[in-house]
């Protein structure tokens, strides 16, 4: 649901909380990659993932495939949406590749734990990829928003875009919605106030992670 609209402002919150610490590493096992590899995972791209996950002791804690609701799940790569590890650990991935990730607590729940995570949890992850997609930061979405072909997005066309993306998620439209969210699109997003977000200004910034 409102999967690209929703990445886009959960990327627009990650942007403004940016306390940097010494990363550790993630440590990353290839256990099956697929033969034919049209594309690989990069920053940016929406990723379709069944996951498993497991404490340190071996006791597994989350399993996509057989809890409730039995669903891979959709993310997209490189924007803190999912934990750090994941973001560092998963690019370069085909559709069909399996890795084993080890990730430690600083790239994952940290200090804090979350839910049935305690604190200081190093955690390891068997993540299937089953789709890669184009991201809503890709060439290919700014290309779809951009409707008068000029390289930049003017207010209407990012209107245009969330109202089309509410119809496609088979929400009905609000103006007064589409208007806030836009507005607060273009305080964040549009660096030198000019009104516009241009391809510039749209493309993801790397070097948050
Ligand atoms: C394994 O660790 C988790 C998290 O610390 C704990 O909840 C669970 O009870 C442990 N399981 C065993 C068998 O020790
Ligand atoms: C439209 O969005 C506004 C602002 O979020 C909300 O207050 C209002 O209830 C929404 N209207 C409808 C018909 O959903
Ligand atoms: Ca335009
Ligand atoms: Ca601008």
């Amino acid at each position: 649901m409102l999967l690209t609209v929703l990445s886009w402002s959960i990327s627009l919150l990650a942007a403004s909380c940016g306390a940097k610490l010494p990363d550790p590493e993630v440590k990353v096992e290839v256990l099956h990659r697929p033969f034919l590899c049209h594309r690989k995972s990069k920053y940016g791209d929406m990723l379709l993932v069944h996951h498993e996950g497991y404490f340190e002791n071996g006791t597994r804690f989350h399993n996509s495939r057989s809890d409730d609701n039995q669903q891979p799940v959709w993310f997209t790569l490189g924007i803190k949406e999912v934990i750090k590890g994941w973001d560092k650990g998963l690019q370069d991935m085909c559709a069909g590749e399996k890795r084993k990730l080890i990730v430690p607590p600083a790239l994952a729940y940290g200090k804090e734990g979350k839910g049935k995570i305690p604190p200081e949890s190093t955690l390891t992850f068997i993540i299937e990829v089953m789709e890669i997609r184009n991201g809503p930061r890709s060439h290919e979405s700014f290309q779809e928003m951009d409707l008068n072909d000029d390289w930049k997005l003017s207010k209407y066309e990012v209107k245009e875009y969330l109202r089309k993306e509410f119809e496609r998620h088979g929400y009905p439209p609000n103006d007064t919605l589409h208007e806030n969210m836009m507005e607060d699109i273009f305080a964040k997003e549009d660096e030198n106030k000019d009104g516009f977000i241009s391809s510039r200004e749209f493309t993801y910034k790397h070097d948050e992670l």
